[in-house]
């Protein structure tokens, strides 16, 4: 067996089996304990603990009980830790194997929830924003725990079978907050399981393209650190190309998984190529792909 300098295990138990896979399929999201050992992850941490700012790269996102979230977004994979975590083979393994085909880097964000930026994320798909883009609800988002996620401070919850009811519609409440409908909500957790995806640092959850998912505040001291890094299958390439030059298919090539732990990058924040904060796409009008990214 392989280990890292911390103790973890071979990276081969960090792909998913044939059982988690069905379970995504069922289920629209699968758990995985242990995807990054703390040694990976606590570079990252400690830059964003002398950096809670995050290079000035967050933007701050309405919610509906008014308490705002933030979030850093990025789609340049830089030769820097936030560019090259996406693209450790264990990432592009796991996401093809619930796309079922090649999958490639789609987008990266940080969200980062701490007492003085509490952080209710209302529940959405991801596929409400890229529908415009793609045909199919086929990407994958892998969220990873950077610090400890609990139901205290925020961490993220799924609606367990919530990928198969389709693609829901969004609301717009009062001037900026947009959400799945949750009149129509309410109806489906009256039904469905809610699941509180609680994590130790580490710990990911793959979740698929039409999961309802969001996040309660924070209501402890300690910060609650989510990276997601979301997939598109290749098959499944924006429609009109021009309207979204960054999301095309182009191949990602896969980095060696102990790229992290070697520290084979050149930076961990500053470098990284952010999107402008405030850059918040509006949702765009059913039936003219807009939305450029
Ligand atoms: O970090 C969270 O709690 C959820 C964030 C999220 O769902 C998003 O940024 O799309
Ligand atoms: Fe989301």
């Amino acid at each position: 067996m392989v280990l890292d300098s911390t103790g973890s295990r071979a990276t081969s138990q960090r792909l998913l089996s044939k059982e988690e896979v069905s379970y995504f399929h069922t289920n629209g999201f699968v758990i995985k304990r242990g995807l990054f050992s703390a040694g990976e992850l606590a570079p990252l941490s400690a830059a964003l603990a002398a950096d809670p700012d995050i290079c000035g790269s967050q933007s701050s996102i309405p919610s509906l009980d008014g308490r705002m979230w933030k979030v850093s977004e990025w789609n340049e994979l830089s030769e820097g830790y936030l560019g090259k975590l996406p693209r450790l083979s264990r990432m592009l393994r796991n996401t093809e194997f619930l796309c079922g085909e090649e999958s490639y880097f789609w987008d990266c964000k940080l969200v980062r929830k701490t007492r003085d930026m509490e952080g209710t994320v209302d529940w959405h798909q991801g596929y409400a924003y890229w529908y415009q883009m793609c045909v199919f609800p086929n990407t994958v988002t892998c969220s990873v725990a950077v610090d400890a996620n609990t139901k205290d401070n925020g961490c993220l919850n799924v609606i367990r079978g919530s990928h198969l009811l389709g693609r829901l519609d969004m609301v717009k409440t009062g001037e900026k907050v947009e959400m799945a409908d949750p009149v129509r909500v309410g109806q489906i957790l009256q039904r469905l399981e809610l699941v509180a995806c609680e994590l130790e640092p580490g710990d990911a959850v793959f979740y698929h393209a039409n999961m309802l998912h969001g996040s309660s505040p924070n209501q402890t001291n300690v910060p609650r650190t989510m990276l997601h890094c979301t997939y598109n299958a290749k098959s499944n390439s924006p429609i009109v190309p021009e309207a979204a030059p960054k999301k095309v298919y182009r191949r990602t090539e896969s980095l060696d998984d102990d790229t992290l732990i070697r520290g084979d990058y050149d930076f961990i924040l500053d470098g990284q190529i952010f999107r402008t904060p405030g850059y918040y796409p509006p949702l765009p009008r059913i039936g003219t792909p807009t939305q450029s990214c």
